[in-house]
C-alpha cells in the first residue's frame, strides 16, 4: 500500500513550496531543545543518574511460581562428585570394567595422526588470539544478559513466564521500564560493567566477534588444509566407549596420562570437537537470532526458532564455553603444566621453561587488558562507539538490503504483555494535549521536502489505513508481538516529497530522554520506503496507550526498539544526522553511545 488515493490533509500553518520560511521556523524551535551527550562516560550522572542496583543469585523456574535459588548446586554438585567417584572407585576393579577398560585403553591414535604429531606454532596463535578475545566476549556478554536479566522461551517475555532470573520478579507498576529492571555488574566482571551500559557492552561483544569470527575461519582453513583436524576430529565411533574409560579413570582418580602432543585421549577429543564444532557455529547462529532485521526476513527460521530461544541458547553455550575452560585449565594445570605450556605456546615436546616464560608474557597481556577494559571504556566510549561500529556496520548494512514484508504475524501471536521502556512525557504541554484526546496535537513534518505539512490525528486518521503485527525487538533483549494501525511512512513520503538531498529523516518525541533534552533518532530515508515502515496510533485494536506513545510512534522493523521514537512530535527531513543533537544519530546515540544503524 502506500500509493493508494487519498484525500488531501488540511495544511493549517499554510506552509508549502511557496512559503519555505515555515521549514526553518519550526527547525529553529527544535534544535535549541536538543541536549548534546557527552564524550566521557562519568559513571556518577550516568543514564539519567540511574542508581546501581546488582542482580541476585540465579533462579530456576520449577513449574508455574516456584523458584530453585541456582547457589544450591554448589553443594548438590559437590556431593554427586563425591558420589560419582565413589561409584567410579566401586567400577574401576571390577573385572567387566577391567576388561572394557583394556580393550578401550582411553585413546585412539590412527596410523595418520602417528605420523603426524605435534602442535605447529599457528595453532599456538591461535589459541592465544581466542583466549584473548573471548575475555571481552564473555564479560560484554554477561553485560548484555543482566540489561534484561530474565532468560524466556517464548518470544513474549511475560512476567513471571521466564525461566532463569538474576533480578527480582517484575513489580505490579504498569509501566515499569525495562531500563528500571536492568542491573549492573562488579567493573572488572561486566564490560564495562555499570547498569544499562548496554550500548558500549554491544561494541565489545559484537566487535571482539567480528575479530573471533576471522580467527576462527582461519583456524578451520588452516586445520583442514593441514590434516591437523586429526587431532581434534574423531575418526572412529571407538572414541565413545574410549571416552566411558577415560572418564571412569577420571572419576576414580586414576587419571590417565596422556601425550597431547601426539594424540588427546577420547574425552578430550570429544570435548575439543564439540567446543569447536557445535558450540562455536550454535554461538553465533543463535547470536544472530536475536536480530531484527534478520529475523523480520527469515520469518521460516525465526518464527520456530524465536529470539527468546536463540537467546537461551546463546546463554547456555557460553555456560558450555564456562565449564570448558574451567575444566581445561584445571587439568593443564594439574597433568605435566610445563610440557602442556610448551605444547600450546612454544609449539616444543619438552617439559623446558619456554613455554612457561610465553605463556607469563601471555598472561600479562590478557590481565592488562583485562583490568584496562573498563576504565578505558569510561574515557574513551566515542572510540569504542566508532570502533565497534566499524567492525560490525558493514555486516549490519548487508542484513538492511533484505527488505522486511508483512505478514509472518497474525492476531494469534499477539504478547498479552509488551515490556514498556524508555522516559515517559511528563510535561504540562503533553498532559494538557493528552486531556483533550490530543484534539490540538499536530505532527509537523518540515526539512527537506517539498511540501512541508502540519497534520491533526485526524488528518492521519483521514489517510489510508495501514496495519502490520510484528514482533519488537528491545536492544536489551525483550520481545513481544503486537499489531500496529497507522499510516504507512511510504504515504508520507508521497504527501511531503522529499528533496533528492534528503538522506536521513529524523523523529524528535514530545517527551525528553533520561538526561534532559528532547528524545529523538534517525532513520535512513531508504528505509522509510519498506513495507514496515509506519506511524502507528493505534495498538492491538485500541488507541495507542500512553506508555506506548500515544498519540503517535514510529516503527520500523528493520531496526531495534529504540529508534522507534514513541510520542512522535515532528518529522524531519535532513542531508545528514550530523548537525543534530550530539550529531550521532539519535538521542541514545548521543547519550548512551548506541549506533545509528542498529539491525543486528
Ligand atoms: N520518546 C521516546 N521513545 C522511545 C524511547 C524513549 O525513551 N523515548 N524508548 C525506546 C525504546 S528503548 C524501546 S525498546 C521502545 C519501547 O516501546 P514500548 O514501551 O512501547 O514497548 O520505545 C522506544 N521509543
Ligand atoms: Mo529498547
Amino acid at each position: 500500500m502506500g500509493n493508494v488515493d487519498r484525500p488531501a490533509p488540511d495544511r493549517p500553518t499554510g506552509s508549502g513550496p511557496d512559503n519555505p520560511g515555515a521549514g526553518s521556523r519550526l527547525l529553529s524551535d527544535h534544535r535549541p531543545r536538543l541536549q548534546p551527550g557527552d564524550d566521557i562516560l562519568d559513571p556518577g550522572t550516568w543514564a539519567g543518574r540511574i542508581p546501581h542496583r546488582g542482580g541476585i543469585a540465579p533462579r530456576l523456574r520449577v513449574g508455574r511460581d516456584r523458584w530453585f535459588n541456582v547457589l544450591w548446586l554448589l553443594p548438590i554438585g559437590f556431593v554427586l562428585l563425591i558420589t560419582a567417584v565413589a561409584v567410579a572407585k566401586g567400577l574401576h576393579d571390577m573385572p567387566a570394567i577391567q576388561e572394557f577398560m583394556a580393550r578401550h585403553p582411553g585413546t585412539h591414535v590412527s596410523p595418520e595422526v602417528e605420523a603426524h604429531p605435534g602442535i605447529p606454532a599457528w595453532v599456538g596463535w591461535q589459541h592465544f588470539f581466542n583466549l584473548f578475545l573471548m575475555m571481552f566476549i564473555f564479560r560484554s556478554g554477561i553485560q548484555i544478559f543482566v540489561d534484561h536479566p530474565r532468560l524466556y522461551f517464548r518470544r513474549d517475555c511475560t512476567p513471571g513466564k521466564e525461566w532463569l532470573r538474576v533480578q527480582h520478579r517484575v513489580p505490579s507498576d504498569p509501566l515499569w521500564t525495562a531500563k528500571q529492571d536492568s542491573v549492573g555488574l562488579p567493573r572488572q566482571v561486566g564490560l564495562p560493567g555499570i547498569r544499562h551500559s548496554i550500548g558500549l557492552a554491544r561494541w565489545w561483544h559484537l566487535g571482539a566477534d567480528v575479530l573471533w569470527l576471522v580467527n576462527g575461519a582461519v583456524f578451520y582453513v588452516l586445520l583442514f588444509s593441514t590434516g591437523q583436524w586429526r587431532h581434534i576430529v574423531p575418526t572412529s565411533w571407538d572414541v565413545f566407549p574410549n571416552a566411558i574409560t577415560v572418564l571412569i579413570r577420571y572419576l576414580s582418580l586414576d587419571w590417565p596420562t596422556t601425550n597431547g602432543w601426539v594424540a588427546y585421549n577420547s574425552l578430550q577429543l570429544l570435548t575439543y570437537f564439540v567446543t569447536v564444532f557445535v558450540a562455536a557455529p550454535l554461538a553465533i547462529l543463535s547470536g544472530l537470532g536475536m536480530s531484527p532485521a534478520l529475523s523480520t526476513r527469515f520469518s521460516w527460521i525465526s518464527k520456530p526458532l524465536n529470539i527468546q530461544l536463540a537467546r537461551s541458547i546463546h546463554f547456555l553455550v557460553m555456560l558450555w564455553f564456562l565449564q570448558f575452560i574451567l575444566i581445561h585449565v584445571t587439568f593443564v594445570v594439574t597433568t605435566e603444566f610445563l610440557r602442556n605450556l610448551d605444547h600450546m605456546f612454544a609449539a616444543r615436546d619438552d617439559d623446558s621453561w619456554i613455554g612457561f616464560g610465553v605463556f607469563s608474557l601471555a598472561l600479562i597481556v590478557v590481565v592488562v587488558a583485562w583490568v584496562a577494559a573498563t576504565p578505558f571504556t569510561f574515557r574513551h566510549p566515542r572510540i569504542v562507539q566508532r570502533v565497534g561500529y566499524a567492525l560490525i556496520g558493514p555486516f549490519q548494512r548487508l542484513f538492511e538490503y533484505t527488505d522486511a514484508r508483512p505478514g509472518a504475524y497474525t492476531d494469534s501471536d499477539i504478547s498479552p504483555y509488551l515490556w514498556h521502556n524508555g522516559t515517559f512525557p511528563d510535561s504540562a504541554e503533553y498532559e494538557q494535549m493528552s486531556e483533550s484526546g490530543f484534539r490540538d496535537y499536530r505532527l509537523r513534518i518540515f526539512g527537506l521536502v517539498a511540501d512541508p505539512v502540519e497534520l491533526s490525528l485526524d488528518d492521519l486518521r483521514s489517510m489510508p489505513y495501514h496495519e502490520q503485527t510484528t514482533q519488537h525487538f528491545c536492544i536489551q533483549g525483550w520481545s513481544g508481538v503486537a499489531k500496529w494501525g497507522g499510516v504507512s511512512m511510504q504515504t508520507i513520503l508521497d504527501l511531503v516529497r522529499p528533496l533528492p538531498e534528503a538522506k536521513w529523516v529524523v523523529f524528535y518525541s514530545l517527551a525528553e530522554g533520561s538526561d534532559g533534552g528532547t528524545y529523538y533518532d534517525a532513520h535512513a530515508i531508504e528505509q522509510m520506503s519498506h513495507h514496515l515502515s509506519m506511524l502507528a496510533y493505534d495498538m492491538n485494536d485500541a488507541p495507542l496507550t500512553y506508555g506506548h506513545g500515544a498519540p503517535l510512534r514510529l516503527r520500523n522493523e528493520l531496526q531495534h526498539g529504540f529508534k522507534h521514537v514513541k510520542w512522535v512530535a515532528s518529522i524531519e527531513f535532513v542531508h545528514h544526522f550530523s548537525d543534530v543533537g550530539g550529531g550521532h544519530g539519535g538521542y541514545n546515540e548521543d547519550h548512551e553511545y548506541y549506533g545509528y544503524r542498529q539491525s543486528i
